[in-house]
C-alpha cells in the first residue's frame, strides 16, 4: 500500500511558499534546529578555516560543528588532517583550545597519546590483548580548496566537491591563500538562527541604510538588480569611471584573473557562487579610504586595483578576496536562536603589522559591518515569536540569492527527511 504519512517537517517543507521567507518554526524551533544539524551540517561540506590556521606541523585548531568537536592538525608530512576531538579511551575531549601547537595529541585524563596522523602511540595498563591499532582517532573528511578548509562529518560526503574545486580553483589561486597568515580573527555570536544570518548575507538590499563603512568601497552592482537596472547602473558608472563591468571582466580575464560569474547556489549539492566585481571608483580594497590596507600584495599580484572576488558557499560561508587581503567568514550554528560568525583577515605571510599594515585600518570596515548585520539579524529573530509574523516576499531584483539559499536549504532538507521516512 502506498505510504502517505508525512512528518510535520515534510509537511512544512511541502507547504512553504516559494519566494517567501520561511515559517517562523524554521527560525526558532529547537526540533527543526536539530534536524538542520542532521540534514545540513552533518551531511554537507562545511567551511571551517584556512590552511594558514595550521601553518606548521603540530599546529592544531578545533571547531564545533553540529555538536561535534573536530580537531584539525598539520601532520609531520605537512598534510592537513581532521579528526573527531574525542579520546578513544573513555571519550574525553582531547584538545581544549581553539588554536595551539602540539608534539603529539595527549589526552589529559589517562594520557593516551596519539600521533599527528591519529594513530594511538601509548596507552598504559591496557593488558596484553589490547590492540592500539584499533583505537586510533576517528577521521573526519577534510578538503583544502586552494587553502580554504572544508570538513564533512558524513561517512560519504557530497561527491561534487571535485567539480567545485576544479571550477573555483583558478579564481582563488591568484590570491594564494596558502601564502598568507591570519592577521586577525573575530568571533561574534549573533542573536539569530543560522539561516537568518545566511539570508542577511545573501543580499545588499539593506546595505545603503545600514552599512555606511561598507558602502564606501563596495560596488553594489553584484547584489542584485533587474537586467534593466543593471544596464542603467553599468552605464551610469561607465560615464563616471569610463569602464563597463564587462570590460573589467575582459581585462581581468586577459590578465589571468578569472572574473566571470559562476552561480551554482541552488543547482549543486555543494552550492556556490563567485564573481569578481570592481570596487567603487578608484577603490582597491575594503577599507574606509578604499586604498589597499597592506603594502605587500597577495600572491604574485603587482596591482592592488583588481576589484574584489567574492565567493559564497552553501550552507555557511562567504569570502572577499582583494588584491592586498582576504576576509573570510564562516557561520557555525550554536542553538536555534544563536549563531557564531567567525571572521578572519588574511594578509601576505611576510607582511609585518605596523610596517606593512595597520590592524585597525585592515579590519574596521568588516568589524563595523558585522556588528550592524548582527543587529539586523536580531531584529528578525525577535519577531519569530510574534503572532503577527508571517512569511514575507523576497524582492525579485535584490534578494534572488536569498531565495536561492532558502531553495537550496529546503531541497537538502526534503532530501534528508525523504531518506529517513
Ligand atoms: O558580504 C557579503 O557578501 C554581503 C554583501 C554585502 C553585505 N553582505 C554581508
Ligand atoms: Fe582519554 Fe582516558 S579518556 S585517556
Ligand atoms: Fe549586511
Amino acid at each position: 500500500m502506498l505510504d502517505v504519512t508525512q512528518t510535520p517537517l515534510q509537511q512544512l517543507l511541502r507547504d512553504r511558499r516559494r519566494g517567501y521567507t520561511l515559517p517562523a518554526a524554521f527560525y526558532r524551533d529547537p526540533e527543526i534546529f536539530r534536524a538542520d544539524m542532521e540534514g545540513i551540517f552533518k551531511r554537507n561540506w562545511i567551511y571551517v578555516g584556512v590552511e594558514p590556521d595550521v601553518a606548521e606541523p603540530g599546529d592544531v585548531m578545533t571547531v564545533e560543528v553540529a555538536g561535534a568537536s573536530v580537531l584539525i592538525v598539520r601532520d609531520d608530512d605537512d598534510e592537513v588532517r581532521a579528526f573527531h576531538n574525542v579520546c578513544r579511551h573513555r571519550g574525553a575531549r582531547l584538545v581544549h583550545e581553539e588554536k595551539g601547537t602540539v608534539g603529539n595529541i595527549v589526552c589529559r585524563y589517562h594520557s593516551w597519546t596519539y600521533d599527528l596522523a591519529g594513530s594511538l602511540l601509548h596507552a598504559e595498563h591496557m593488558g596484553p590483548d589490547f590492540k592500539a591499532c584499533s583505537h586510533g582517532l576517528k577521521p573526519v573528511h577534510i578538503r583544502s580548496l586552494e587553502g580554504l578548509l572544508f570538513i564533512c562529518l558524513a561517512d560519504e560526503p557530497p561527491a561534487d566537491f571535485d567539480e567545485v574545486a576544479r571550477r573555483l580553483g583558478p579564481y582563488i589561486a591568484p590570491h594564494n591563500v596558502r601564502n598568507t597568515k591570519v592577521a586577525f580573527q573575530s568571533d561574534i555570536v549573533e542573536p539569530g538562527n543560522w539561516k537568518l544570518t545566511m539570508e542577511n548575507n545573501r543580499e545588499c538590499y539593506h546595505c545603503a541604510a545600514n552599512h555606511p563603512e561598507l558602502t564606501v568601497p563596495l560596488f553594489a552592482y553584484g547584489f542584485g538588480f533587474s537586467p534593466e537596472e543593471m544596464d542603467d547602473y553599468d552605464r551610469a558608472n561607465a560615464e563616471r569611471y569610463g569602464c563597463l563591468i564587462r570590460d573589467n571582466h575582459r581585462d581581468w580575464e586577459a590578465a589571468g584573473l578569472p572574473s566571470k560569474e559562476i552561480d551554482e547556489l541552488d543547482t549543486m549539492v555543494t552550492g556556490f557562487r563567485t564573481e569578481r566585481l570592481p570596487l567603487d571608483g578608484d577603490g582597491e580594497s575594503h577599507t574606509i579610504d578604499t586604498k589597499a590596507a597592506c603594502k605587500k600584495l597577495l600572491g604574485d599580484l603587482t596591482n592592488a586595483k583588481i576589484g574584489g572576488l567574492s565567493l559564497w558557499t552553501q550552507p555557511n560561508s562567504w569570502h572577499h578576496f582583494l588584491g592586498d587581503h582576504i576576509v573570510t567568514f564562516s557561520v557555525l550554528p550554536v542553538d536555534a536562536t544563536h549563531s557564531l560568525l567567525r571572521t578572519k583577515w588574511l594578509v601576505h605571510k611576510d607582511a609585518v603589522e605596523g610596517v606593512d599594515y595597520d590592524l585597525e585600518n585592515l579590519t574596521s570596515v568588516w568589524l563595523a559591518t558585522n556588528d550592524q548585520d548582527s543587529t539586523l539579524v536580531g531584529y528578525c529573530q525577535s519577531s519569530m515569536e510574534s503572532p503577527a509574523y508571517e512569511p514575507g516576499p523576497y524582492s525579485p531584483n535584490t534578494e534572488m540569492l536569498v531565495e536561492k539559499f532558502v531553495n537550496w536549504y529546503c531541497g537538502r532538507m526534503a532530501d534528508y527527511v525523504g531518506r529517513r521516512s
